[in-house]
């Protein structure tokens, strides 16, 4: 082509020429040598052309020259413009696709709903099911179905938080107008459940709980419970014994024994307090345990025939076991947390100690 005349005609097959390479350089740096070939100052064919106009006959050298130049020009003008969106495309020296990309800062679960979850994942392994229920709730489910009547201290506005305002009342039945209150535990949803289903039940019931108490390093006006209900025929001592057993071997290892205490619970009978074998020293007495290798976990008995009468079950008929744990000192314990109101500051200072 180098060879060619300089002609209009040649002018534009140049062009097309070089805009068809260009289009199909691999890299940038063939799209420089391409441009090199036709616009370099030496050996290219803008500069063969400019030669022509020196050996050429004196009244053709006007016309050769006008060619090269237009030549030059539109070279130019397309080097120009595949040069700048290249330019555009990439950031100097390209993108380095194999460089891992930037970590995400990923968030995670509080350390509360690990220990929920976890204990969740337990039991319904054991076969029993998870139930909610309301926070706000009546004096009838969370006090006088508990065989806990009018006089019983815990009823006292010393410990529960009433509300200002009663429940909306139903129309025309002036005794649905009763008096509110924030669950002091989640028994009452253990009596709704009984209310509307039929034994054999087997339920967990997790959720927050409220009472009336000032803050400090193991109090907080609300915190969380878990609390469990067995009902069934034929259900004994040995049921929950052995419940209970398999719950702490999961949760804080195959070592872990229990220890069963006497103790009184007005929805319970017999009542039981329960401690489980020191998981930092077993047994042998540590600052874990305040050096007498037992450390308290629940609450625990075999439900009241007065509890059944009142959800409409037959005490003759049917038993059941029922406990009550706490989440926030399950955690405290499993993560040696000082002070429980850290759960509940949202400090990520704290927080972020507990990834997973
Ligand atoms: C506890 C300890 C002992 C309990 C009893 C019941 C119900 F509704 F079945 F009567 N629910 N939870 C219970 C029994 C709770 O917490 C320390």
């Amino acid at each position: 082509m180098s060879d060619a005349l300089p002609t209009q005609d040649a002018v534009d097959a140049h062009v097309a020429a070089f805009a068809r390479e260009l289009a199909a350089a691999p890299s940038l740096n063939d799209a420089k040598s391409l441009r090199d070939r036709y616009l370099g100052r030496k050996n290219s064919i803008v500069a063969a052309w400019m030669q022509l106009i020196g050996s050429a006959p004196a009244d053709q050298k006007k016309h050769i020259g006008q060619y090269a130049n237009a030549l030059k020009v539109a070279i130019e003008a397309r080097w120009t413009a595949y040069d700048e969106a290249a330019q555009n495309a990439a950031p100097a020296g390209g993108v380095d696709v194999t460089l891992p990309g930037r970590q995400p800062r990923l968030g995670h679960r509080h350390p509360l709903t690990v220990v929920r979850d976890r204990m969740e994942e337990i039991f319904t392994r054991m076969g029993f099911a998870i139930v909610e229920g309301p926070e706000i709730e009546d004096e009838w489910h969370c006090f006088d179905a508990l065989n806990m009547p009018a006089e019983h201290p815990a009823r006292d506005m010393q410990d529960t938080l009433y509300l200002a305002s009663p429940m909306p009342p139903i129309a025309g039945d002036p005794e649905s107008l009763v008096r509110t209150m924030l669950r002091t535990h989640t028994s009452a949803m253990q009596i709704r459940y009984m209310q509307a289903h039929q034994p054999p039940i087997r339920i967990v019931v997790p959720g927050r709980v409220y009472r009336r108490d000032d803050l400090d390093l193991t109090h907080t006006p609300m915190f969380s419970q878990m609390e469990g209900l067995v009902v069934g025929e034929g259900i004994s001592l040995a049921d929950l014994k052995g419940t209970l057993l398999a719950f702490a071997r999961d949760m804080f290892g195959e070592q872990s024994r229990l220890r069963f205490r006497p103790s009184f619970f007005p929805y319970t009978e017999p009542s039981a307090e329960v401690d489980i074998s020191c998981w930092s020293c077993n047994g042998a007495g540590c600052s874990m345990c305040k050096k007498s290798g037992w450390i308290e976990i629940l609450g625990c008995g075999m439900v009241h025939p007065a509890v059944f009468e009142a959800v409409g079950y037959d005490p003759e008929k049917y038993t059941g076991f029922a406990w009550g744990i706490g989440i926030e000192r399950v955690a405290i314990l499993r993560y040696q947390v000082e002070d429980i109101r850290l759960f509940y500051e949202n400090d990520l200072r704290f927080l972020e100690q507990f990834p997973s």
